[in-house]
């Protein structure tokens, strides 16, 4: 089947919902879980379902996003794998970004054009989930679909957020709504009893979808709308035959600051929603890091992922991300601290403490609660975040606030002392 299908991750807008990790880095390329990047759970659904040939559209070129690819998806060069970045480009014909995402894969067609293909899989960049696509494509295929939306019941809450959909008996798609605010009570839909009993009667679209290749030409031509959502979906049920793939396992989108960091703190629990430990693993770069060295530590439903150095008193439901250095009496609650790219030298720990400038990582005797610590920080000692004052939402420069969670800046300075 890889023959048949080309995939497509959207690998992200101009990413201001997940800022600051956004700041230097294109979307996809974000840390998650201590050691992986959000690219690679799309990537790895992609390759456990034999689909080997994929394509990353991002809004902006990141130098990590470039090396993390590079160094992780390698192929052999007998076959026709690949995992390629194509990030919006300026051409005689367009000379702007991606206006959308049906405008991203519009603009990416010439470079789909030369590859074999009768199926496309469009996927989002931001969310978690382990999801057989090759069983959605027999079924697409089955069900003699020009269009096949990936689908999973939700709460009312959760309407707003979501394009919702209502189905015929074959399954097929018969109203699609982007996002409805209000008044969408007739929008419900049959569902499992286990999923009734959960109170999830609307049908949400996951955004992920497959297009057999003439529908997609069909539908991305000769107009210029700019999303899926809004625009080619809602009116492809007019045109096409659109059928509906239902899911009811675990899937989050986590694209904002406080859904990515349940999702990543979900990962502490004793039976995640999402198991990293599964067969259907996430794939990631094989860094050649030294094992974590630990002492004097009490560690709590934590994950601790390779080349760190930690000599803090306690560690409570919190992922420890590569190379992380915490200090001496040091207690971290509910945080995601994504590590380090590079280790200090002796020398340069030598002459920082000299200075009484903080060294990277995380110092003595801090208290760090509900924080994302981002890569490369210099925390101080004595440093308390989250310290039991309320918290106001904004950009403090160093760090910004949002729903009580702080995220420290990648590369900021956090001084000796600091409340916050
Ligand atoms: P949203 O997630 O709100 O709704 P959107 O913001 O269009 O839709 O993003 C979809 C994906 O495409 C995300 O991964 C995003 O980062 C990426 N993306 C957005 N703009 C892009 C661009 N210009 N270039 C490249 N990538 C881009 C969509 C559907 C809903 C559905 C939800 C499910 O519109 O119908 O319910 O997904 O999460
Ligand atoms: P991220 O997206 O995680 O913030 P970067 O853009 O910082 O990633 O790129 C990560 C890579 O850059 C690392 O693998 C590391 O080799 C290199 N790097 C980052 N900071 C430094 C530094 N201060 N000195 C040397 N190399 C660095």
């Amino acid at each position: 089947m890889n023959s048949k299908v080309i995939s497509i991750v959207l690998g992200g807008g101009q990413g201001t919902r997940l800022f600051p990790l956004t700041a230097t880095r294109s979307k996809p390329a974000v840390p998650i879980a201590g050691k992986y990047r959000l690219v690679d759970i799309p990537i790895s659904n992609c390759l456990h379902s034999g689909f080997e040939r994929i394509f990353v559209l991002t809004q902006f070129n990141s130098a990590s996003l470039n090396k993390h690819i590079k160094n992780t998806y390698h192929f052999s060069s007998f076959s026709d794998s690949f995992v390629d970045i194509l990030a919006a480009e300026q051409t005689p014909s367009n000379v702007g970004w991606f206006q959308g995402t049906a405008d991203a894969v519009r603009q990416s067609l010439h470079h789909l054009s030369v590859h074999e293909f009768d199926y496309v899989l469009i996927l989002s960049g931001d969310q978690l989930y382990q999801l057989d696509f090759k069983d959605m494509v027999t079924k697409h295929i089955e069900s003699r679909a020009e269009i096949s939306i990936a689908t999973i019941p939700v709460h009312a809450n959760d309407v707003p957020g979501f394009g919702i959909l209502r189905t015929d008996n074959e399954s097929l798609v018969t109203d699609f709504i982007e996002k409805p605010q209000s008044n969408f009570e007739s929008w419900a839909s049959d569902v499992s009893s286990e999923m009734a009993g959960q109170g999830r009667y609307y049908l949400a679209s996951m955004g992920i979808y497959i297009f057999n290749r003439k529908a997609l030409y069909e539908l991305l031509q000769g107009n210029d709308h700019p999303d899926f959502g809004k625009e080619i979906i809602p009116q492809s049920i007019n045109t096409h035959r659109v059928a509906s793939y239902q899911y009811e396992g675990y899937w989050e989108d986590i694209g904002t600051i406080p859904s990515f960091f349940e999702a990543n703190l979900g990962l502490t629990d004793d039976i995640p929603q999402f198991n990293l430990f599964d067969k259907r693993h996430i794939f990631t770069r094989a860094r050649m890091l030294p094992p974590s060295k630990i002492s004097g530590t009490l560690l709590e439903r934590s994950i601790i992922a390779d080349g760190c150095i930690i000599s803090a008193s306690k560690i409570t439901r919190s992922i420890i991300g590569i190379r992380t250095r915490i200090g001496f009496d040091t207690e971290i609650e509910n945080c995601y601290i994504m590590g380090g790219d590079v280790y200090q030298t002796l020398e340069q720990i030598a002459e920082s403490k000299e200075s009484d400038t903080p060294i990277m990582g995380i110092g003595d005797r801090c208290k760090i609660k509900n924080a994302i610590i981002d890569k490369n920080a210099y925390i101080g000692n004595d440093v308390c975040i989250n310290c039991g004052h309320k918290l106001e939402d904004g950009d403090y420069g160093a760090y910004t606030v949002q729903d009580g969670i702080v995220v420290v800046k990648k590369r900021a300075v956090i001084p000796n002392g600091t409340v916050i």
